[in-house]
Formats: C-alpha cells, structure tokens, sequence
C-alpha cells in the first residue's frame, strides 16, 4: 500500500501503520480526517478486507466517509454508535503536554465532538508536527456565516483586551469564496505566533457569540504515535 513515499508521506504513514495496532475487533472507532488519517482509514480497510477485523467507524467528515466507505469499513454515525472505544486522527501542532492544534483541515468541529466521546483519543502526526509551544500553526476558530465580519471584529478586540500578541485573523477562503465547513460555516484563522494561556484562550474564544468551537484540543489526547521519514515510529 505505501509504494514509493516521500519521507514526509512515509513519516504518515508508519505512525498510522503503528496506530492501526491498538484497534481490536468489535471496537467503534472515531476516523480522524486530514492526510495522515487517511493513511489510518487505508490501513483499517486492509485489516477489515484482509484480517476479517470487525470495527465500526465514526467518521469526522464527509470527505472521510467517502474513503471509509471506499476502503470497506462499516460506516455508522455517531449517534447511532453512541459512545466511542477510540478515536485515531492527526493534528496541526502538539506539544509536550499532548495539547493540540486541529481545524488546518477544516473539520474540528466533528473532529472535537467525536475525539470527546471516546474512551481514548490517539493522535498520529509525523514529527513536523511537534512544538516546544503551540501557536504557530494558526489557530482556526468555527464561526457561523451570519454577522461574521462582526464575529471577527469581537475577537480581535477580545484579544486585544487579553494582550495576545499575534492578532491577525484571517477568514479561510476556497480559492475565491469563503471556505465551507461540513457544518456550514466558516473558519477564521488566528495568526497568534504563540499561545500563552490555550486554556483562557480556549475558554473566552468559545465564549464570543458566532464562535462555534476553536481548535485547541486540551485534555482530550491520551498518546501520540509519531513517525519519522526514516520509517521510525515513537509514542508520547
Ligand atoms: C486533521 O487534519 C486536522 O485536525 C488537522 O487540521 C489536519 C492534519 O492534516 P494532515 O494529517 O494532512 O497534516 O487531523
């Protein structure tokens, strides 16, 4: 399945390759979105057509029911799974704590709701990835269409108010028109540099009206498997 890769692929790839180890039969699994989680999918389809493994699937958006689906894994959603055994999806950023940035893909949302109804969450991420202090990657922030010029407006000035340094917000685009999540809505990126306080930043960000969710993930990772271009794989 991996082919000739580059090490940056390979480095994906092995970490999903090693994650897929801690999925056992008869589990629900909540299917992370982004390219490395699409080497994860690949590599429960195999173990699903080739191992006979039995697992249902939680995906965290459309683009990876699709490939679930494609791949042969059973496809349920998350209300009718109810609760979830383990969550495996990549990230933007993670740090020492296993505290990360998520949404680069656009589909945090679905991507917290699912990582926070499971028994485990597992990040793979190749060791890019990995940041003394988060921030650099933006910081996207869900926020619904309406009045989102004014939702802007409100979070600069809320960060303004908490001496945030890096208060450049950008609304994500698709080519020429503003980006669509799977919910409808759109995503602002906040270039912050470097997040002091992600659990304040966290809390007053979710507290602006408009804010639908933000992508710090704080508490919810229990392990990073993390893959090198080498074909190395270590575990945080
Ligand atoms: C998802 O995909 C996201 O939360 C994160 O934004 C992104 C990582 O993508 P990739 O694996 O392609 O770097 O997991």
């Amino acid at each position: 399945m991996s082919g000739e890769l580059s090490p940056i692929d390979k480095a994906k790839f092995v970490a999903a390759k090693r994650a897929a180890e801690f999925v056992e039969d008869g589990m629900r699994v909540g299917l992370g979105t982004g390219s490395t989680a699409a080497w994860l999918v690949r590599c429960l389809g195999e173990m699903v057509r080739e191992d006979g493994l039995k697992i249902r699937g939680v995906p965290t958006s459309t683009r990876t029911a699709e490939l679930a689906r494609d791949v042969g894994i059973d496809v349920i959603s998350l209300d009718e799974a109810k609760w979830l055994d383990l969550t495996i999806d990549g990230a933007d950023e993670f740090d020492g704590e296993l505290s990360l940035i998520k949404g680069g893909g656009g589909a945090l949302l679905q991507e917290k709701i699912v990582a926070t109804a499971s028994d485990q969450m597992i990040v793979i991420a190749d060791i890019g990835k990995e940041v003394e202090r988060l921030g650099a990657f933006p910081l996207p922030l869900e926020v619904i269409p309406f009045g989102w010029q004014t939702t802007k407006a409100l979070i600069e000035e809320t960060l303004v108010s908490m001496d945030v340094l890096g208060r450049n917000t950008t609304l994500r685009m698709n080519g020429d028109v503003p980006y669509f999540t799977d919910e409808g809505n759109h995503i602002l990126d906040l270039h912050l540099n470097r997040i002091g306080n992600a659990r304040q930043l966290s809390l007053v960000m979710n507290q602006i009206p408009g804010v639908v969710e933000n992508g710090l993930f704080l508490d919810v990772c229990d392990k990073v498997v993390v893959g090198y271009g080498d074909g190395r794989v270590e575990i945080r």
